[in-house]
């Protein structure tokens, strides 16, 4: 009984751990964190490690003056994240996301991107 007890609670263990590490991370972005694109995109698309809860996730781009050039709730469809921009002139642009995994944790990142036609 003790056996079995014991290897009741490490399963349970094992699989509180493999939740907690459930975050979702920023797998992949389009534009890629830190390019260079010579076209001005329409829509920022994130790719998470993990699906996204929609309501408690916010995406803002801004321009090098700060101003925000994010036109729009960003749409979330499980591990991606897609945000319609304004349109963008040359120049450095900046990323800051904050998302809400299905693990109930909040990540968060930034990072930049740049256009140059
Ligand atoms: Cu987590």
């Amino acid at each position: 009984m003790r056996i079995i007890r014991k290897a009741l609670l490490a399963g349970v263990l094992a699989l509180t751990s493999a939740a907690a590490h459930a975050h979702a991370q920023l797998d992949s972005a389009n534009p890629r964190v830190g390019s260079t694109v010579s076209a001005a995109p329409s829509v920022l698309t994130l790719n998470f490690s993990e699906p996204v809860e929609p309501a408690f996730s916010t995406v803002q781009v801004t321009d090098s003056a700060g101003r925000r050039v994010d036109a729009g709730k960003p749409r979330v469809n499980g591990r991606q994240v897609q945000v319609p921009l304004r349109p963008l002139a040359a120049g450095q642009y900046n990323v800051h996301w904050r998302v809400l995994s299905v693990d109930t944790h909040t990540t968060e990142g930034s990072f930049g991107f740049e256009i140059r036609p």
